[in-house]
Order: C-alpha cells, then structure tokens, then sequence
C-alpha cells in the first residue's frame, strides 16, 4: 500500500473554525452520490462511444466537496482535469457538464474543446489544466493580482501527486511564499500519477512537508474525512484572507478507477490494493456517518441514489439529443482576427467547397 504515513496526518488547528456545518451535511451528501453517479455513467458512456473522453474522480469526493464548501463564491479555483464534483458544488448545471462532455452546439466551447476539459466563467471556475502543474503558476498571479486590489477572496489550485514534481510547483511555491499571495495549494494526493506510485514521485514522508521549503504551513489531512477537509481549507483560507500567506493541502485519498477513458489501471497496480482503498469509500463513510447522526436512514439513501440515477440518465440524453455545433463555429471565438490560411479555408467552407468532406475544412 502506498497511502502516506499515518503519523504525519494531522488537522490545521482543530477548534480554529467551525466543523462542517451539520445542517449541510446532507447536501454535501448528495453531491457526492450525484459526483459518484455521474462518474459510472461517464465512464460507461465513453465505452459505448457516446462521448470521447473522461477521468474520473471516483475516490476523492469528499476532498472535492469539503474543498469547495471550504470556498467563498468570490474566490477563484484553478483545477486540473479531475474536479468535476468542485464544479457541481459551486452551481454548474449539470446540463452543462455534460454538453461539454458531448461537444453540442450548447457548450461554451462548442466541442472545440476536449471533452472533460471544462470551464466555467461564472462559477470563477477556470479552464481546465491537462499540462501538468501550469494551473498551479496561473493561481498564484491571480492571487497576487487580488492581493493589490484589496479583494477579500482567494485563489485555490487543485492538482495531483504528480504535479509536486513539476517545475510549476516550485515555482508557485516559492512565489506564492515569498509574496504572500493569498493562495489555497490543495493536492490531492490519490497514490497514483498514471502508473507511478506515490513512492516513487519523491523520497519525502508526505507532500504536505514541502511547504517548509517554501517557508509556509503545510498539512496532511485524511481526504476521505469531509469534516477534516473542510476545517483545512477553511483555516487556510482566513490564513490567506488576513494576509498571512499561502497553505499546501495534501487530501490523502485513492483514485478507484483508471487515470482516464485511455489506460487499463489493472496493468501496473493490484485488485488487492484497489480493494483495501475501497474500505475506506468517503461516500460510504459519509453515509455511515449521516446514519450515526439520524439525518439517514437506507430508505431515504436509496431514493437519493435514485434520483441522481434518474436526472444523470434525462440530462445526458437531452445533451445528446442536442443538434452538433456547426461547423462554421470552428472559425469562432479562437482568433480575434483569423489568420489568411483559416480565412482562407473559411471563404471556401462558405462557398460550399468544402462540400462532401463531412463539413471538415
Ligand atoms: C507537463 C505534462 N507532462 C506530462 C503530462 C502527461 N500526464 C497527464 S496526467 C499525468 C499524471 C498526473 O498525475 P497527478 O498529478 O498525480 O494527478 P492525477 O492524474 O493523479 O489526478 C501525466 C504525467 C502532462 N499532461 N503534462
């Protein structure tokens, strides 16, 4: 098993702020199951080529949804390409998840865009990161660019494991330490970045450790525990918010499924491995918890099941049935002005003489 060292794990400061609050619990619940839901069916929708592409999160909601219940709507999140329950949680519909998903005429993009590389404008939701690290340097300039206007809001990069051995990390880091920008580090760390394992990423106990480098706190928290996950954010938000500089977040979880739609996981790591990770399954240990409390009982977590199950199924399929952008759309929205060669290829396409190449230029 390749989980970080148990003795390392500890809370920012417990009592500092408040738990999770209770009355939300629920709902953090729901979004998790909805997260879960959308994971199976995204993946099976890719197999049956229904959509191109998908990476799923199964594993690392509660690290997402604490992190995001963390936030304030006015701060900024950097993801990477994993943080699809952080976009539901900050109020994407899930109509536009999954117009991305299928590239109709709908999406923000219109399909020009891979699919899962999401980005939301209004949720402060960022373009997706594939380049390992870059989201981690962008959030950090942001951040330093509210840290002059006085906004009282942060910036929060999400990335994995693997990322900590990008040159992006240092960077940020160390900039992000020298100018105290008002930035939230939260690496989720699943074990895994593709097929390396997290013992062969670095020699360091735990991740959380580098930010002594950098001259700034950093905390290991078990990414499993929503409560904990929350207190760590929430702590290093109104660390950031009072000027007092950036946190690194190391959320210690499991991914359950492959990277993405692209590599078969049973090809460099056990079942056993997957197995003892899924013990510790955070939606089940959210559910166990909500019973514990009487806000649960099985009847009404079936129903919640089922009613992610149900609009999960309608939307995807109104996605679905929505008409394929068209395509002169993919002479929009890249350039201001468009270069001679696509002006070119766009005066023939209107001319019709790209007629019988399936609309292809
Ligand atoms: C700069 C760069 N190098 C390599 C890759 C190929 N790549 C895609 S995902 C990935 C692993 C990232 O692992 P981690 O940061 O732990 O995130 P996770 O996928 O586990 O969420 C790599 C190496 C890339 N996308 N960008």
């Amino acid at each position: 098993m390749t989980h970080g060292h148990p003795a390392a794990l500890s809370v920012a400061a417990p009592g500092a702020v408040s738990d999770f609050p209770m009355a939300r619990r629920l709902e953090a619940y729901r979004w998790m199951v909805l997260a879960r839901v959308i994971d199976e069916r995204a993946l099976s929708l890719q197999r049956q080529g229904r959509i191109g592409f998908y990476a799923p999160l199964a594993g690392q909601e509660a690290a997402q949804v604490g992190a995001a219940y963390g936030l304030e709507a006015d701060d900024w999140i950097f993801p990477a390409y994993r943080e699809l329950a952080v976009a539901l949680v900050r109020g994407v519909p899930l109509r536009m998840i999954f117009d991305q998903l299928v590239g109709n005429s709908a999406d923000l993009s219109r399909g020009t865009q891979m699919p899962n590389h999401f980005a939301f404008r209004a949720q402060n939701f960022v373009s997706t990161s594939s380049p390992i690290g870059t989201q981690i340097t962008q959030a950090v300039g942001t951040a330093m660019a509210m840290q002059r206007r006085a906004a009282r809001a942060v910036t929060i990069a999400f990335f994995g494991d693997g990322a900590t051995s990008s040159n992006d990390f240092h960077a940020g880091l160390n900039f992000a330490g020298v100018f105290r920008a008002p930035t939230v580090f939260f690496c989720q760390n699943n074990q895994w970045a593709i097929s390396l394992p997290r013992d062969r990423q670095t020699r360091s106990a735990t991740l959380a450790e580098k930010a002594s480098a950098y001259g700034f706190p950093g905390v290991a928290v078990d990414g499993n525990d929503l409560d904990a996950v929350y207190r760590a954010v929430r702590t290093a938000r109104e660390r950031a918010i009072a000027g007092e500089g950036p946190t690194l977040i190391e959320a210690q979880v499991y991914r359950f499924g492959p990277h993405s739609t692209s590599d078969d996981p049973r090809r460099y790591r056990a079942d056993s491995q997957v197995a003892e990770a899924r013990a510790r399954d955070p939606v089940h240990t959210l559910k166990e918890r909500l019973i514990a409390e009487h806000q649960l009982d099985e009847a009404a977590d079936t129903k919640i099941w089922e009613a992610a199950r149900a609009e999960v199924a309608q939307t995807f399929e109104a996605a679905e049935r929505t008409p394929p952008p068209e395509p002169r759309t993919l002479f929009e929205n890249v350039f201001a002005h468009l270069t001679p060669r696509l002006e070119e290829q766009r005066a023939a396409y209107e001319h019709g003489a790209l007629e019988g190449t399936g609309g292809r230029p």
